[in-house]
């Protein structure tokens, strides 16, 4: 008989199904429940269940022991509390952007949540090259939200640092330290680099000893800056789309550090998008709408970012000294430099490291695909090295479009 209540064990799609039955009150006594395990991530295990009758479902996301992509990587399954508490701290802060919860369980370390099936995962939708008007608008509501007040600026000290305590993640933060920090810039032997790639990152990114130091500097900063409470794995495959709706899914990466680092992962994840657009779509017209549409996301992002964090701050801040003339241009040029440093680093990582991108990944033509990781290659130096030129979305577009 199996029990939910005593020892943690990795579920099968029957057993998601008894645990609905037997541990939930969603659904009626009489529901003919299906299962079907969906996740296509790095990490966990995603269970979707539908009763057959009321076309009712929900979600059952459950941390395994080691992440799917390599037995390698062993992160305990208590990253699935993280998630969930983020998700209830998020639900507050911006509930229409991030999916209701229902009940989470600390022994079989899962989190029950609202189904998303009629949502698109954001990179899936890119890689056809669609386009959502209003993602900018809710990408850039999302960060103002959550990276303002969960940060100094708002929260009490004494209360932003229990939330630092509950939030210390440091298996999830490991993996980004090594994969997205350490690996790419040396000849690691964990990275996966493609072999029309090779010779420029051998040339223009392993022998450059200026760039090295600089990606020591920025890790440093990554274990040390604990200024928000961030996603920390803020990528188009972690943003679930319609026409007009967003939502923010798979925080499990969760932790107080760099705000920059939300808002650099997701924009280097539209470069992404740009340079699979620009290799891929053979319709000039067609090209360039596309492509135009997601510098102009871009640059958005970035604008609107500013122009709501500014709002925001007045109404919200409770830091006397953050009001004197002067800090927050300070703490937005900072914030926005870190920006820039991680665009760089996740546009590095992506094409080195162990754990790609399919916008890269998907391009069938191997001259194509080399001169679009090259391409980001190239950009990523320019955003970390000069990582404190950038205040304006067009900054980070002009990058772009020099460079891919
Ligand atoms: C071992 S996990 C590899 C990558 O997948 C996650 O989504 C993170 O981006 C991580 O770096
Ligand atoms: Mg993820």
């Amino acid at each position: 008989m199996t029990t939910f209540t005593e020892t943690y064990f990795t579920m099968t799609e029957a057993d998601a199904i008894t645990y609905a039955k037997t541990q939930l009150s969603i659904f009626p006594e009489d529901a003919m429940l299906s299962c079907e395990e969906i996740g296509d991530g790095n990490l966990n295990y995603v269970f979707r269940l539908v009763d057959r009758k009321t076309f009712q479902s929900v979600i059952i996301k459950q941390a395994g022991p080691v992440a799917r992509i390599s037995d390698e990587f062993k992160v305990s399954p208590d990253r699935n509390r993280i998630e969930h508490d983020i998700l209830k701290i998020q639900g507050q802060l911006t509930p229409e952007f991030v999916p209701e919860v229902y009940h989470y369980d600390p022994i079989m370390n899962c989190t029950v949540m609202e189904d998303l099936s009629d949502f698109t995962i954001l990179r899936k939708a890119f890689l056809s090259h669609q386009t959502f008007p209003n993602l900018a608008d809710h990408l850039s509501t999302f960060l103002v939200r959550t990276l303002l007040s969960t940060s100094d600026l708002v929260l009490g000290h004494k209360e932003k640092k229990d939330q630092v305590k509950a939030f210390i993640n440091p298996e999830l933060c490991e993996i980004t330290e090594d994969l997205v920090y350490t690996e790419p810039f040396y000849d690691c032997p964990r990275n996966e680099v493609f072999e029309g790639t090779l010779p420029f990152v051998r040339e223009e990114i392993w022998s450059d000893e200026s760039l090295a130091l600089e990606t020591a500097k920025l890790k440093f900063q990554f274990l040390t800056k604990a200024q928000s409470l961030i996603h920390g794995d803020f990528h188009t495959g972690s943003i679930f789309v319609t026409n007009d709706q967003t939502k923010v899914i798979d925080a499990e990466f969760a932790f107080y550090g760099q705000a920059g680092y939300d808002i650099g992962n997701i924009i280097a994840n539209l470069i992404f998008a740009f340079v699979n657009g620009e290799q891929t779509i053979e319709d000039p017209t067609e090209r360039s709408h596309y492509t135009g549409y997601i510098l102009t996301t871009i640059q958005q992002i970035i604008d609107q970012f500013k122009e709501k964090f500014i709002d925001a701050f007045y109404d919200q801040v409770t830091e006397r000294v953050a009001e004197y003339p002067g800090f927050l241009e300070f703490y937005l040029e900072d914030l926005l430099a870190d920006t820039a440093a991680v665009v760089g680093l996740e546009l590095a990582r992506r094409v080195i490291g162990l754990a790609p991108v399919q916008d890269l990944t998907d391009i069938t033509d191997a001259d194509k695909r080399a001169t679009a990781e090259i391409a980001c290659l190239k950009a990523a130096k320019v955003f970390i090295l000069n990582r404190q030129d950038f205040f304006h979305g067009e900054d980070f577009t002009r990058v772009i479009s020099e460079n891919a």
